[in-house]
């Protein structure tokens, strides 16, 4: 096979010979997907070393808890961010300033099933602030700040289970929201499962989310027991709306797979939280006791803290007339998606026939009409016909999601046919479709659920990976793909393999936040409690059978680095510092027999790590970030002596630090 029918202008372009061969030799013998690759698409994705990405790509990681930050178009992996999941390649959750992240009402969680970023929006339109992203599991929505790739912030949601429909804004970021997917005796209680339909329920928090570090539950809205899925908000006209599908309507409590698929339709939950924010300040919401930590990450002290909080505010649609509706939906919908005018609002119906458009403006009339079949739990449920704007007509198998590309088309993901098709708002017809390799869940296109779509690539998050790398054993990392969505027609571009599974992801300009990036952090501005400035302020203390050392990083030495005086039955803290103040100068410290993680302690930066030696013996410790050219010369020894022995504490300091600190001593008593 002559590469030229693969890559007819990739020579010039493509520098590594090694992918080429990999091109030619392996894509005839796979599915045919290569054929399907436009000419140019080695040029279009390729980013020439030394140069950036036009977009950063925030790709969940689904099960791995965690994101996975890709440039785009080319596809490469710049960072994976540490949010619901311990890392030990940078100590989240094994530092101890970091553990408090992880706390919960259920204690130290060290996982969790992140399924969807969101970027902060003002105005509607992506921001570069921050990026929210929920646990699904023990639900939680965490912030993380886009200056420093950190997470920031984790709130807990409580009087919820499987965290889901979340977190997505509104288009001001003043709230994300969290939806129960899986609906529980509210509050939670020992009763007979079979008393579902009794005693089960769902709630849909709103979270205040625009003031850093005090993201704090508005108030949750008592719903019926279905399982809602996804939320957005409404923008333009529909602002102060959002919309929760739900599927389950039937309340099954076994056998979902039959037993919740017997409607014709279930609902779309349409809630106007404005008037929930009113009847909240009216006093008609209560107070419900409710245990959920709110943990905050304080980036003078490198130290994180956790506050576990007791109460929420909690809405019973019956208290607040006016504040829900039901829209009839086909059917076990999955996605429901705002269109960038507002007006439209999509739902993916993972078993309908077609693609349910619901209008806003509808949706209004109706409501003022009382075009209402019936009430459930105090919700009105609204005419099917009264609120449809039309049905994309066999537009595949199995829709799910469906992003935007500001230019009156939309584009849906078919889950069963494994394709994306794109279709034209306000007519309803299909105008291109392409496959994808395999099984596509959602899709994403930058700023493609916001008011202002970048609508220049569309990305296929896919679900089965197969042959499209290596084989690599029973699991295979999911698979990413590119399409060109400039043109009429959707182009393939590039596969790249993902981190863990990848649901839903978001994507910016680069532009607008890598200017932002926080280079180091100010060591005359750390605040942690036992930072160590200069050599000087370092050494060992023990306070019963705890010791702390405090030692500084620098290229290229640990200092101090000889320890003696820790005994059998001790724990140790070591608080490191690194006093570097340049970019990307980072080191890292572990220590031989450690049942923790290493550190990464970035410049300016106090980490510490717990130590409990077992047996008597000399420990070395050393760094683990190659640093300098005497990087293997960056280490030491805490020497560990029986329980009860009389070796002195000591820290070796050198002559010239204990000449700094005699004089620092001098100074001050002199001062006195
Ligand atoms: Cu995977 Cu948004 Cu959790 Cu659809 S969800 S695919
Ligand atoms: Cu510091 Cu290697």
């Amino acid at each position: 096979m002559k590469l030229s029918k693969w890559f007819p202008q990739a020579a010039a372009a493509l520098v590594a010979g090694g992918a080429l061969l990999y091109a030619c030799t392996s894509a005839p013998k796979q599915n045919q997907s290569s054929s399907l690759v436009s000419g140019d698409a080695a040029q279009r994705v390729y980013v020439a070393p030394g140069s950036y990405d036009e977009y950063y790509a925030f790709l969940s990681g689904g099960y791995s808890g965690q994101i996975a930050v890709y440039g785009l178009p080319s596809g490469r992996l710049i960072k994976v961010i540490s949010v619901f999941s311990q890392n030990p390649e940078d100590a989240w959750g094994y530092a101890e300033e970091t553990k408090p992240m992880l706390n919960t009402s259920y204690g130290f969680i060290p996982w969790d099933d992140a399924h969807h970023p969101e970027l902060s929006q003002t105005n509607g339109v992506p921001d570069g602030r921050w990026l929210f992203i929920n646990g699904n599991n023990t639900p939680r929505i965490a912030r993380i700040d886009l200056t420093t790739f950190t997470t920031a912030e984790i709130i807990q949601l409580p009087n919820s289970a499987g965290g889901h429909a979340a977190p997505f804004t509104t288009p001001d970021s003043k709230y994300v929201v969290s939806a129960t997917r899986f609906s529980v005796p509210i509050p939670n209680a020992d009763v007979p499962i079979a008393s579902y339909k009794d005693n089960f329920r769902g709630t849909l928090s709103f979270v205040t989310a625009d003031q850093p570090g005090k993201m704090d539950i508005a108030f949750q809205i008592l719903m019926p027991g279905f399982d809602y899925d996804l939320g957005h908000a409404g923008k333009g006209p529909s602002d102060g709306w959002f919309f929760f599908t739900s599927y389950n309507s039937e309340q099954a409590n076994t056998k979902l797979e039959v037993n919740a698929s017997q409607n014709d339709k279930d609902f779309i939950a349409a809630i106007n939280y404005r008037q929930a924010e009113q009847c909240v300040a009216a006093g008609k919401a209560k107070t419900f006791p409710s245990k959920y930590a709110h943990n905050v990450y304080d980036e003078a002290s490198h130290t994180a803290t956790s506050t576990m909080m007791t109460s929420v505010r909690m809405l019973d649609p019956r208290d607040c007339p006016g504040v829900a509706y039901f829209l009839p939906t086909p059917k076990s919908p999955h996605g429901v998606d705002v269109d960038p005018t507002g007006e439209y609002i999509v739902a993916g119906g993972k078993l309908a026939t077609v693609i349910p458009v619901h209008s806003f403006s509808k949706l209004q009339k109706a409501i003022a009409d009382k075009a209402f079949d019936k009430e459930i739990a105090g919700i009105p449920v609204l005419k099917y016909e009264a609120v449809i704007a039309g049905e994309v007509q066999k537009p595949g198998l199995g829709p799910l999601h469906t992003e935007f590309d500001g230019k009156g088309y939309a584009y849906t993901s078919m889950f069963i046919s494994s394709e994306v098709v794109k279709w034209k708002l306000g007519t309803w017809e299909i105008v291109d479709r392409v496959p994808t390799y395999y099984s596509i869940g959602h899709l994403m296109i930058p700023g493609g659920d916001s008011k202002k779509p970048w609508g220049k690539y569309m990305l296929a998050l896919n679900k089965i990976t197969k042959d499209r790398y290596l084989p690599t054993g029973p699991e295979l990392f999911q698979s990413a793909q590119l399409y060109d969505i400039s043109g009429d027609k959707m182009k393939l571009l590039l596969d790249f393999p993902t981190i863990g599974e990848p649901h839903y992801a978001q994507a910016l300009p680069a532009a607008m936040i890598k200017d932002k990036q926080l280079k180091f952090y100010s060591l005359a501005n750390n605040t942690n409690q036992y930072v160590t400035r200069a050599e000087s302020e370092g050494g060992i203390t023990r306070s019963g059978k705890r010791v702390d050392i405090k030692m500084i990083a620098i290229r290229s030495h640990f200092a101090p680095d000889n320890l003696e005086g820790v005994q059998v039955g001790d724990t140790v803290y070591f608080h490191v510092t690194n006093i570097e103040q340049d970019w990307d100068i980072v080191h890292g410290f572990a220590v031989l027999g450690s049942e923790n993680s290493e550190l990464i302690i970035n410049p300016g930066e106090t980490r510490s790590i717990r130590w409990i030696p077992k047996a008597p013996g000399v420990y070395p410790f050393y760094c683990t970030d190659f640093c300098s050219a005497l990087h293997q010369e960056m280490q030491g020894y805490v020497r560990v002596s029986p329980a009860g022995s009389m070796v002195a504490l000591t820290a070796n300091v050198s002559p010239k630090a204990q000449q700094q600190m005699s004089t620092a001593k001098k100074s001050e008593a002199t001062k006195k």
